[in-house]
């Protein structure tokens, strides 16, 4: 049996790359920011405050981005994740209803009810 050159040629370079699999690439980057300056009306309040920030800082927000280059056979998976100076800013724009860049008790008790770590609410 006698094959076309270029059929032969095709066919080795198809075997090549599937010989070859799929490259996969992940990277998780951790972006974070200076935190925002804030004052309390009470310790009381930044209590209040950080004990409701801090019970949802184990919930992590990802934002993901993957990339599939089918000609090289290439996956690529990329994460960031925030610092934490940027929930922490995020908890404070959150809890800071008016924006006056001062938390009363009021803030901090709404804040403590209804922050789960930025991922569901926000203004
Ligand atoms: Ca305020």
């Amino acid at each position: 049996m006698h094959m076309p050159k270029k059929t032969l040629l095709f066919l080795l370079s198809f075997a090549l790359m599937a010989g070859a699999g799929c490259v996969s690439y992940q990277e998780t980057k951790s972006s974070d920011v200076a935190r925002t300056h804030v004052a309390f009306a009470s310790d009381k309040t930044a209590r209040i405050f950080y004990e409701a920030f801090t019970a949802a800082s184990g919930v992590g927000r990802k934002t993901e981005r993957e990339t599939c280059t089918l000609l090289f056979f290439t996956y690529t998976k990329t994460g960031t994740v925030p610092g934490p100076n940027a929930l922490f800013n995020e908890a404070v724009r959150f809890c800071d209803t008016n924006g006056d860049g001062q938390i009363t008790e009021a803030e901090a008790e709404v804040f403590s009810r209804t922050w789960n770590g930025g991922t569901a609410a926000s203004k």
